[in-house]
């Protein structure tokens, strides 16, 4: 099988690019290192230090005896280079995660908004139009977010579902049954990529029968999967920094490094996650269970678990003995919200879920101690404001 990973030099893309080629797939990574640009534009790095990315392909063929490809391509600005590739490695499935990732970075500026919009957008839809034209049989599957659904149905019990819903439009006199998207609620311009990502998916399923499956995926936390902890070179990205940090990895290393848990507002807010180990292993069920050509896009929403900021915080707090400091929230987002997801799809394929354990927890400690020198205090807060 050829698998090509946009995005690959990145945190998720990394690590699903080693786990596939481990699972014996022929993997091209193709990354433009807007990432590790963006790194050098912040003044932060990863925790965790990532050597160029030849020396990390290096590594993984000393360790594993396999070759992974690379391509340096802009996938939003190079349409003919994505294009000159697709054609040349013709692959089974192209796993997109070439995206800006950041809610904070996103809402920097005028400018981060722009280039957000703009790069991911134009990524997506070059893709598409080039499956189009010249590889429709491709299986594209793409990282979408549990943030395009917002979180929760305004305080109500309502479970959210795996894309679609059944709904009853009315219209004067007229009532109409149909099975829609669920309405996007998106909290960041960020997350709205994310849904106009999805009406691009819906259009090119329906118009050009592509066959796309979209995975709705919560926060990602750990860093280390059975590949990437084979050589000191292969280590994944830990961002711990106020824009591309996430929360519980970001609670994680503030204990390791002893900085209070930055709490945002009350800490009420419920959010998904899931564990990077469970991330590749989705994207491999995910790769091996295409829709078929006609289908409707295939959204599958991945997360193992849902959790309370000041849950996370009070846990973690108990474990390392960190205080937890309650900040002003930076973001417009619901003080307090429940959030009840299906994730049915991708347990049925066969994912059995990773769950937050104090084993799981000690390890991101651990590794966040081993690199606590590398921290940089004047970038732990969240500065973006909206
Ligand atoms: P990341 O920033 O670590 O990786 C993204 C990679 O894409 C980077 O290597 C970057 O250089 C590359 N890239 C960006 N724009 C590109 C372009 N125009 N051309 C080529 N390469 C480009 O992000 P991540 O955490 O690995 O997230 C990957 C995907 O998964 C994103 O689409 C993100 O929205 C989604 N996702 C991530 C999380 C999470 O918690 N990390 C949760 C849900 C969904
Ligand atoms: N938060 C804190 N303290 C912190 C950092 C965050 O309280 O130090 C809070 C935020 O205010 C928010 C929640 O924790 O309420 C989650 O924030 P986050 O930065 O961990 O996650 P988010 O901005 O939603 O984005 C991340 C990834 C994004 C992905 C998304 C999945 O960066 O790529 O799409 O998680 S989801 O949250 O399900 O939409």
């Amino acid at each position: 099988m050829r698998i090509m990973v946009l995005g690959g030099d990145g945190f998720c893309g990394w690590a699903t690019s080693l786990h596939l080629s481990d699972q014996g797939a022929e993997v091209t990574i193709v990354d433009n290192f807007a990432r590790r640009d963006a790194e050098t534009e912040l003044g932060a790095e990863s925790l965790t230090p990532i050597v160029p990315l030849d020396e990390r392909l290096d590594a993984w063929h000393a360790v594993s005896g396999h070759s992974i490809g690379f391509r340096q391509i802009d996938v939003a600005r190079d349409p003919q280079g994505l294009r000159d590739a697709i054609v040349e490695i013709e692959p089974t499935a192209i796993v997109h995660f070439a995206e800006q990732r950041a809610a904070p970075y996103s809402m920097r500026s005028p400018d981060h908004k722009r280039y957000t919009v703009d790069n991911n957008v134009s990524a997506s839809h070059n893709l598409l139009s080039i499956l189009a034209e010249v590889a429709p049989a491709t299986h594209l599957v793409h990282l979408g977010t549990m943030g395009v659904y917002g979180y929760g149905a305004n305080g109500k019990p309502f479970q959210i579902p795996e894309g679609y819903v059944s709904a009853t439009l009315r219209s004067g006199n007229h009532v109409f049954e149909k099975e829609i998207m669920y309405p996007p609620d998106p909290g960041s311009v960020y997350h709205m990529t994310k849904t106009l990502d999805a009406l691009l998916f819906y259009f090119y399923a329906k118009n050009d029968s592509l066959r796309i499956t979209d995975l709705h995926q919560g926060i990602v936390w750990g860093t280390t999967t059975d590949q990437t902890e084979r050589d000191e070179r292969l280590v994944n990205r830990f961002d711990y920094d106020g824009d591309y940090g996430t929360v519980l990895n970001r609670f994680l290393m503030q204990a390791a490094v002893g900085h209070p848990l930055t709490v945002h507002g009350t800490g009420g807010q419920t959010r998904a996650f899931i564990h990077i180990r469970d991330t590749v292993r989705c994207i491999e069920l995910a790769i091996d269970n295409p829709p078929a050509t006609g289908d409707r896009v295939n959204i599958m929403n991945q997360l193992t678990e849902t959790h309370r900021v000041r849950d996370l915080a009070e846990l973690v707090s108990r474990l390392t003995g960190a205080e937890i400091q309650y900040l002003d929230n930076p973001r417009k987002e619901k003080a307090e919200n429940n959030l009840l997801a299906a994730n049915a799809n991708l347990r049925n394929l066969g994912l059995d879920p990773t769950h937050l354990s104090e084993g799981l927890l000690h390890e991101v400690i651990a590794i966040a101690e081993k690199y606590a020198d590398r921290c940089q205090f004047s970038r732990m807060a969240s500065t973006a404001k909206w």
